[in-house]
């Protein structure tokens, strides 16, 4: 496990550490004459010069192979507020055979850049060569297994082997960096380059600084000129030669089984930790918890939903901002699915993530508490030189509250003072004053009446002083800002609190201003004037709209609301100056003449409230005119109406199944000649096998689904079990045979990755000849979390095996896994998509295969006994365009038996369902490997593990979501059809 000491003794620094108080630095150009377009200083990065917050969400396009949704998904980021998107990129996907690079098709990454720019995001590009990411392998390549050595260092097998992969991924990269006219304005060499290990398996507590710098030379030959970040597992100090240090944090931990209860104490050191190891640069978190993984058996992403969902945001992400965080990027914003076996054995096929943007594409509460803070933050430019000059010490009349107060110690004026529960795990509901530093001196807040300051359970706020909104200049407000626009002269503010709080504005203005509400009720306003300023008291409720003379028009709304509002240009250079109230989600907006043309998505009836200037006459949405009429405080207001059609969702459990048998290979006729032979004597793999030849399927190959396993025996007579060693990662199965004969299973268990089993045989007849016969899951590759490391080349087979009773004469093993392992022959769906059933290797799983011979059979009927079999459907969709409906494959899991089941649609292995071991029921299916317009072939695998047989409960096609807009059209993702395959076996 990763040991995280250093946190404890980074916390320590924390406390002794002197916050520094220098002047600001000039900014610093990477290798000099390089590029000038990104630059950064200790503050934050610019880009063309220009002060900005990185504000970014993780993607990683690999886990969605459909090329024309990331442009919805990079949209949903935008929209946030975002300016950003990171991604990673999965060496082991596209040099799945060692020196032949796939990047066609779904694998072709310029889609993806183009989709960024399209959408106005910059890139973060992280190729590793390591990523971890859950993933199979971390990223590292099957192949990799049979490089001797050390994986992750300068280890000179493991740098040959990854040279020519950051070479080809980073030309690449290079060609869409800004400086190119692309996207990229950042790369990571790496990742959590953070922890290392000798040959032996000891900790070695120095990192390799040769591989480090070339990586960094790497980068540099590909001709990569943005800057190199690093992402440190903590503010330990580690991969420091790159540009700008980052790092990156999990706050809340992963306990989704105990939500909130078992939420840690949010950190105040990294701050001051960050000083002490990268003086010069931003602070960069590369990573900051967006959601989290889950395990097989684990809890399911609901549950993880409510251990990271809005309430998390609140607290943790403003404790972000409290150590004045100037790139963050969330991880995931997005997580997608491991479709074709893409996982690690952490983890199944939805890479949901609990993250904002769900696995489906639907947006979840939590984005839109995302997008408040974004959208304040791009407001705030002071923010980005603003430091915290109180961490935990500021004085408060409030029990357990931690407030930590940031200084912009470049304007010298404005602060930020950022409150929260000291134990946000606790179910404790505050109301004090706060005690705050104004140009106006020292202030308690709110000051009118006996209004106190509410800060409730789960909750953080961010109270401002002395902030300008444009012209308007903001004393202070515990009320939160969700933004501010000039729009035609006139400043409009959106202010938000929880329902029935009591919040507080005081604006500084030396003439007597009019007061006037113009929505909600009056009786919920209260103000006071003074010579300098205006102070206004709200109780907030949906939404009230005040105007201060004809200038200034505040918009207080409690939170729910405040979702409702889209910026689509977050940027103070008011472009558009134009903010738009409703919809599911607000795609892009822009004038064209007169018309202000807006697309997005809805459901239900949707009410617009339109804040543009007088320019705009006329409104459209998705292109369909939207009436309006004038709002009493002079904004546009229209009514519209979402169709969301219904469509035919075919009953799968109602349509005619085909099926063969797909394991003839535990007949007596079964001839497996043209399989592999495992005749290696020797492996690099640093576990040596106590078997006569190496049974380990990397050793020949295979590194994905089933892999199955054939030893030829003949009898000395009087055998009486059949003993063995195998792994297979967690939650895998395997069961065995001795010729037709089943001999048992290993049903599997959420944890354990390797099992010893012993099987009875019936004693077997001298000279007889036997073949013993194991079909087992492969649950991915390892991760290398440490450097130094070669966990990925953990073995999938057989590391032992024996009889009893009487020792037969080995003839020989063979095995097989995908047809031609990594020699795949499927490239348009990648090597990790097939596994090694009979059927998958035929190519049975495809469209197209005329399965008219085969038998009739439902899955619902199922096996009778164990073995294994495979089923075939095709059905029809018919899904009109300009909607967006997420279609899920759901199995139903009253009762919990012993089966295993992978789904392939339209050729895409688009999940792995254990029914015994869980948690996931519902697999998403993106459109676009779904046909919404035409046929799809729906194939299943049916491994039982259990003598009484298998059958699926039921199997429904889910109708997920409903909204009207939408991406625009998705092109189909390649799906081509089954030809013969004629070395299949
Ligand atoms: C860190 C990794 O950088 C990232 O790839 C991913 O694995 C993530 O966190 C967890 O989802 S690992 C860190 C939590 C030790």
């Amino acid at each position: 496990m990763v040991s995280f000491s250093k946190i404890a003794l980074f916390a320590a620094v924390a406390q002794a550490a002197v916050i520094p108080q220098e002047s600001p630095t000039g900014l610093k150009v990477k290798r000099s004459g390089d590029q000038d377009i990104v630059t950064w200083d200790k503050y934050s990065f610019f880009v063309n010069g220009e002060r900005v917050l990185i504000y970014s969400g993780e993607v990683h396009p690999f886990r969605n192979p459909v090329q024309d949704l990331h442009l919805d998904v990079l949209q949903k980021i935008k929209a946030l507020g975002f300016n950003a998107v990171s991604i990673y990129v999965h060496w082991g996907v596209v040099e799945y055979e060692r020196g032949k690079f796939n990047w066609d098709g779904v694998f072709n990454l310029q889609p993806f850049f183009d989709a960024a720019k399209a959408a106005g995001l910059w890139v973060i590009a992280r190729p590793g060569p390591y990523i971890n990411a859950e993933s199979a392998g971390g990223g590292l390549p099957g192949w990799g297994a049979r490089v001797e050595g050390q994986w992750r260092n300068s280890n000179a097998n493991y740098t040959a082997a990854w040279q020519p992969y950051i070479n080809s991924v980073g030309k690449i990269i290079a060609k869409n960096q800004i400086t190119n006219g692309g996207p990229i304005i950042i790369a990571q060499p790496e990742n959590e380059y953070s922890g290392f290990m000798n040959p032996d398996g000891t900790l070695n507590p120095q990192e390799d600084l040769e591989y480090e710098r070339l990586l960094l030379e790497a980068f540099d030959e590909a001709g990569i000129v943005v800057p190199t970040v690093s992402n440190d597992a903590w503010i330990g100090g580690h991969f420091t030669s790159v540009d700008v240090y980052g790092y990156d944090n999990y706050p809340a931990g992963f306990d989704c089984a105990n939500p909130i209860s078992s939420w840690p104490d949010p950190p105040d050191y990294f701050y001051a930790a960050h000083r002490d190891v990268a003086p010069n640069t931003p602070n960069s978190i590369l990573e900051y918890q967006g959601g989290a993984f889950d395990p097989w058996g684990g809890a399911g992403f609901e549950q993880c939903y409510k251990l990271i969902g809005p309430e998390m945001v609140r607290v943790y992400y403003k404790n972000a901002y409290a150590s004045a965080t100037h790139l963050l990027n969330i991880y995931m914003i997005f997580g997608g699915t491991n479709w074709g076996h893409l996982t690690n054995p952490g983890g199944y096929s939805s890479y949901d993530y609990a993250a904002a943007i769900a696995e489906d594409r639907t947006l979840r509460e939590k984005y839109y508490e995302i997008k408040l803070q974004a959208n304040f933050l791009m407001v705030s430019p002071a923010y980005l030189t603003s430091v915290p000059v109180n961490v935990q010490k500021f004085p408060t009349s409030g029990p357990n509250i931690t407030i930590t107060e940031l200084w912009d110690e470049v304007g010298e004026k404005q602060r930020f003072y950022i409150i929260r529960q000291s134990k946000p795990s606790e179910n404790t509901n505050s109301a004090f004053k706060v005690d705050i530093e104004t140009s106006a001196g020292q202030l308690t807040v709110p000051q009118l009446g006996n209004a106190a300051f509410s800060l409730p359970a789960h909750d953080s706020k961010i109270l401002v002083t002395d902030y300008p909104a444009g012209p308007v200049d903001i004393l202070y407000s515990t009320l939160e800002i969700l933004t501010w626009k000039v729009i035609d002269g006139k400043t409009v503010l959106l202010l938000y609190a929880n329902t029935g709080e009591s919040g507080e504005i005081s604006v500084l203005t030396n003439t007597a201003r009019k007061v006037d509400v113009r929505r909600g009720k009056s009786n919920t306003v209260t103000f006071k004037q003074t010579s300098s300023s205006l102070t206004l008291q709200f109780v907030v409720g949906h939404e009230t709209v005040v105007a201060l003379d004809d200038d200034i028009l505040l918009y207080v709304v409690d939170r729910v609301n405040a979702y409702n509002f889209w910026v689509p240009d977050v940027n103070l250079k008011d472009d558009l100056p134009v903010i738009i109230k409703g919809g599911y989600l607000l795609r892009t907006a822009k004038f064209s003449g007169n018309t202000l043309a807006l697309t997005g998505d809805t459901n239900g009836t949707t009410v617009f409230e339109v804040i543009a200037p007088k320019k705009a006459q006329a409104y459209t949405w998705n292109g369909k005119r939207i009436d309006t009429d004038l709002t009493r405080h002079g904004t546009q207001e229209g009514r519209y109406r979402t169709t969301t059609p219904r469509v035919d969702i075919p009953d799968l459990a109602r349509l005619k199944w085909k099926y063969i048998n797909t394991l003839p290979e535990v007949s007596n006729s079964y001839d497996d000649s043209n399989w592999v032979t495992a005749d290696h004597t020797s492996t690099t793999n640093k576990i040596k096998p106590l078997t006569p030849v190496v049974l380990y399927a990397s050793d020949y190959g295979f590194h994905s689904g089933n892999i199955l396993w054939r030893g030829h025996f003949t009898a000395a007579g009087g055998e009486s079990e059949f003993n063995l060693s195998i792994q297979g990662g967690n939650a895998f199965a395997y069961s065995v045979w001795d010729n037709d004969k089943y001999l048992g299973s290993f049903t599997g268990a959420p944890a354990p990755s390797a099992h010893n089993g012993t099987y009875t045989l019936s004693s077997w007849a001298k000279d007889s000849n036997h073949v013993i016969t194991i079909l087992q899951d492969h649950m991915g590759l390892e991760q290398n979390w440490f450097g130094g490391e070669e966990n990925f080349k953990s073995f999938r087979g057989l590391s032992d095996y024996s009889f009893g009773g009487a020792n037969p004469t080995l003839k020989h093993w063979k095995l097989t896994g995908n047809l031609g392992g990594e020699k795949f022959v499927d490239w348009a769906r990648g090597g990790y998509n097939e596994g090694g059933l009979f059927a998958i290797r035929k190519g049975y799983h495809l469209p197209g295969f005329d399965d008219s011979k085969w038998a009739s059979k439902s899955p619902l009927k199922g096996i009778s006994g164990p073995g294994a079999e495979f089923y075939r459907t095709t059905f029809n969709l018919n899904i009109p365009d300009g909607v967006d409906y997420p279609i899920s494959i759901d199995f139903g899991n009253k009762v919990k038996e012993s089966y295993r089941v992978e789904i392939y649609v339209n050729g895409w292995q688009f999940g792995k369902y254990i029914d015994d071991i869980g948690p996931q029921t519902s697999f998403p299916i993106p459109q676009g490997i779904l046909n919404y317009k035409g046929e799809n072939t729906l194939a299943l695998s049916l491994w039982s593990l259990e003598d009484g047989g298998a059958a699926l409960e039921s199997i429904d096609l889910v109708v997920r979501n409903k909204v009207e807009g939408g991406v625009g059209a998705v092109k189909n993702s390649p799906a081509p059809n089954y030809t013969v395959r004629p070395s299949s076996y």
